[in-house]
C-alpha cells in the first residue's frame, strides 16, 4: 500500500485501499500509469474543525491523482470526470451516473470526502444562472436542510476570494467569478469537496470604476446551459469556457461605466442559443444578444434612455412571444427574443434598478425601490454643499468627501465632470421626476406604450431595494432592508402580510430563493434566516449568522444549498 493511501486511511477511518490505474491520457484515450484509491467511510473528516484543512491540504497533493475502481473488486477504472464538449444537447454533467463508477469518478484529481462522507453529489441538479433556472429563485425538487450555518449540516467550506457574485451550478461543478489578486477569474469548484477544479484569469485592460466594500469588478454570476459557461466582467466583456476550462470564445467590450460609479451588478443568461446582456451604463446603453456557440453578437438593442441598471433581464413568454424583459431608468421594456425589437414599454417605475423581473402565471412582476422618492427624499444641493465644501468654491470636490462615504456619494455627479455642482443635482431631480417607486403586476399581450393599458395593479410599500422579489406557491414575496418582509396576493397586489419583521436587521442585497416549502433569505452583515413559505405573518424556522457578509444569493441544488459569504464558498447537506 503507497504510504499517502495509508495516510489517508488512517486520518479517515476508510477501509478501503486499492490499486487502479490513475491518470488519463485524454488524447490518447487510455490511463498513464498505476496508482492507488482511497475511500473514505461516514464517520470521515470533520469538514469544519481547523486540522480537516490541514488535512486537505496534505491530501490534495498526495492523492492528487487518485481514481477509483467502476464497481466490483477487479473491474476496470471509469474514465475522469472530463465532461467532453460534445455536440450532444443532453449535459454531460446530467448523463445517467453508473452507480458507484461515478460516485468515484468526482474523485479524479482530487479528494474523496465529501462523496463518501456524505453521499453522492446531486449530478443532475443545477442552478445554472443567478435566481436559478430562469431566474425563478426556485428549485422545485430540491430538498434542502432547513437548519443551516456554521455549525449546521456542512458538507463543506473553502476560503475564496471576496466577490458578491453568485454561484452557479450543473451537476457536480460550481463556477464563480471573483477578483483574486488584482485578476479578474473564473472559477469552478468540485460540489463533491470544493475544491477548485479550474481557475482561468484574465487581466483586463483597465478596471471599471466600483464601490470598495459593496461592489466590486466580479460581480456577476455565470450562466450554463450544461456544456459551457458564459461569465461578464464590466472591465473585460463576455468569456465562455468549456466544462474543462478551455476558453471557447470571449466578446471583448469597453470597460463599462456603470450608473453611479458603483459598478457592473447584472448577470448574463443564456436563453436558447443566446447570451443575453444588460449592458445598460452611464451612456451607450444597450441590450446585447452573443450566438451562445460562436460568441458572434446576434443583434445589440440600443438603450439611449436607460443610464445605468443593475438587474438581470429576464426572459417572458408573452402571450405567445418570448421576450426580453429589462428595467432601467424608470422605464420597463419587453424586447422580442429573436431580433431584439423593442415591442413594449411601461413609463414611471422605479429610477435606479436593483432587481430583476419575475414571471409566473402568464404575467410579469416587477418590484425595486431607490432613493430620491417621498419615501426618501434627497438632500437638498444647499444642504449638501454647506455640509461637504470644505474650502468654501461653492463646489464640492471628491477629495472633500470623507473617504467613508466617497463611494457612496460619488455617483450624485451626474455629469460625470468629477465635482459636484448645482447642476448635477438638476439633473437627479429631472431623473427623480420621471420615477416612482413600485411593483407592478404587467398583463400578457401589450404592444407600444402599455404604461396605463396592461398594469394589472401596483403596490408601494416595503419594497427592496437590491433583492428580486420571489413568486413562489402561489404568493410574492419580498425583502425590504430592515429584515422587512411581504406577501402578497400575485393576482390582486393584496398583502397576506405587509412588512413583518423577520428579527434581522441590516441591509439586504441577497435575493431570497425558495424550496420544500421554505424561503432562504440572507442578510447583508453575514445572516441567513429560513422562513416558513405562506402564512400570515413570516413564521422564522431557523436563523444563522456567518459572521461574514453575505451578497451572493444562495443555490438550492437537489439535497443541498450553496452558499458564498465574503470568504467563503459553503456546502449544506445531509
Ligand atoms: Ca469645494
Ligand atoms: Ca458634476
Amino acid at each position: 500500500m503507497p504510504p499517502d493511501a495509508d495516510l489517508a486511511n488512517r486520518q479517515s477511518g476508510g477501509t478501503t485501499s486499492r490499486l487502479c490505474p490513475a491518470g488519463y491520457d485524454a488524447a490518447r484515450g487510455k490511463w498513464r500509469t498505476t496508482k492507488f484509491v482511497v475511500t473514505f467511510s461516514r464517520s470521515a473528516v470533520n469538514l469544519t474543525a481547523p486540522s480537516s484543512t490541514e488535512y486537505s491540504t496534505k491530501m490534495r497533493g498526495q492523492i492528487d491523482r487518485a481514481t477509483a475502481p467502476a464497481s466490483g473488486r477487479h473491474s476496470p477504472c471509469p474514465p475522469p470526470d472530463l465532461a467532453p464538449f460534445v455536440a450532444d444537447p443532453g449535459p454531460a454533467s446530467a448523463r445517467p451516473a453508473t452507480g458507484t463508477a461515478r460516485k468515484f469518478a468526482v474523485l479524479f484529481g482530487g479528494l474523496a470526502i465529501a462523496t463518501f462522507a456524505f453521499g453522492a453529489v446531486p449530478h443532475a441538479a443545477s442552478w445554472p444562472q443567478f435566481r436559478g433556472a430562469l431566474g425563478a429563485g426556485l428549485a422545485a425538487d430540491a430538498h434542502p436542510p432547513e437548519k443551516i450555518g456554521p455549525n449546521d449540516n456542512v458538507l463543506w467550506r473553502v476560503a475564496v476570494p471576496w466577490s458578491p457574485s453568485s454561484p452557479c451550478v450543473w451537476g457536480d461543478r460550481i463556477f464563480l467569478t471573483t477578483f483574486n489578486e488584482g485578476k479578474l477569474e473564473v472559477r469552478c469548484h468540485d460540489a463533491a469537496d470544493g475544491r477548485v477544479r479550474w481557475s482561468r484569469q484574465l487581466e483586463p485592460p483597465g478596471l471599471e470604476e466600483h464601490h470598495r466594500s459593496d461592489g466590486s469588478p466580479a460581480a456577476s454570476t455565470p450562466a450554463t446551459e450544461g456544456r459551457r459557461v458564459v461569465s461578464y466582467f464590466g472591465s473585460f466583456g463576455l468569456i465562455c469556457h468549456d466544462f474543462d476550462g478551455k476558453e471557447i470564445w470571449r466578446y471583448p467590450m469597453p470597460v463599462a461605466e456603470s450608473g453611479g460609479k458603483f459598478g457592473t451588478g447584472t448577470s448574463p443568461i443564456i436563453v436558447g442559443r443566446l447570451v443575453i446582456l444588460n449592458r445598460d451604463q452611464y451612456q451607450y446603453s444597450s441590450l446585447l444578444a452573443v450566438d451562445l456557440a460562436t460568441g458572434q453578437k446576434a443583434w445589440e438593442t440600443p438603450r439611449p434612455d436607460a443610464s445605468g441598471s443593475f438587474g438581470t433581464p429576464a426572459l417572458w413568454h408573452n402571450d405567445g412571444v418570448d421576450e426580453i424583459v429589462l428595467a432601467g431608468s424608470a422605464r420597463l421594456k419587453g424586447y422580442a427574443l429573436t431580433d431584439g425589437t423593442e415591442r413594449w414599454a411601461i413609463d414611471g417605475i422605479t429610477g435606479v434598478v436593483c432587481t430583476t423581473p419575475v414571471t409566473a402565471g402568464g404575467m410579469l412582476y416587477f418590484a425595486a425601490w431607490s432613493p430620491g422618492q417621498a419615501d426618501s427624499p434627497r438632500q437638498p444641493w444647499a444642504e449638501f454643499v454647506k455640509r461637504w465644501d470644505k474650502n468654501g468654491d461653492g463646489i464640492v470636490d471628491l477629495a472633500e468627501i470623507d473617504e467613508n462615504r466617497r463611494d457612496y456619494l460619488r455617483g450624485m455627479d451626474r455629469n460625470r465632470d468629477g465635482r459636484f455642482t448645482e447642476e448635477d443635482w438638476e439633473l437627479l431631480k429631472k431623473g427623480d421626476a420621471r420615477a416612482d417607486n413600485l411593483l407592478i403586476a404587467v398583463k400578457p399581450g401589450g404592444r407600444g406604450d402599455i404604461s396605463d393599458t396592461h398594469v394589472a395593479w401596483k403596490y408601494r410599500r416595503a419594497l427592496p431595494y437590491v433583492p428580486t422579489p420571489l413568486y413562489y406557491e402561489g404568493r410574492l414575496y419580498f425583502v425590504r432592508d430592515g429584515g422587512l418582509m411581504s406577501s402578497l396576493d400575485p393576482k390582486t397586489g393584496e398583502p397576506f402580510y405587509a412588512q413583518e419583521r423577520i428579527g434581522v436587521n441590516g441591509n439586504y442585497y441577497a435575493s431570497p430563493v425558495a424550496a420544500d416549502g421554505r424561503i432562504y433569505v440572507a442578510s447583508l452583515p453575514g445572516k441567513l434566516s429560513v422562513i416558513k413559505a405562506g402564512g400570515s405573518k413570516p413564521q422564522v424556522l431557523h436563523t444563522a449568522d456567518f459572521g461574514s457578509r453575505i451578497l451572493a444569493t444562495p443555490a438550492l441544488v437537489g439535497p443541498r444549498v450553496y452558499l458564498r459569504t465574503a470568504t467563503d464558498l459553503w456546502a449544506f447537506g445531509k
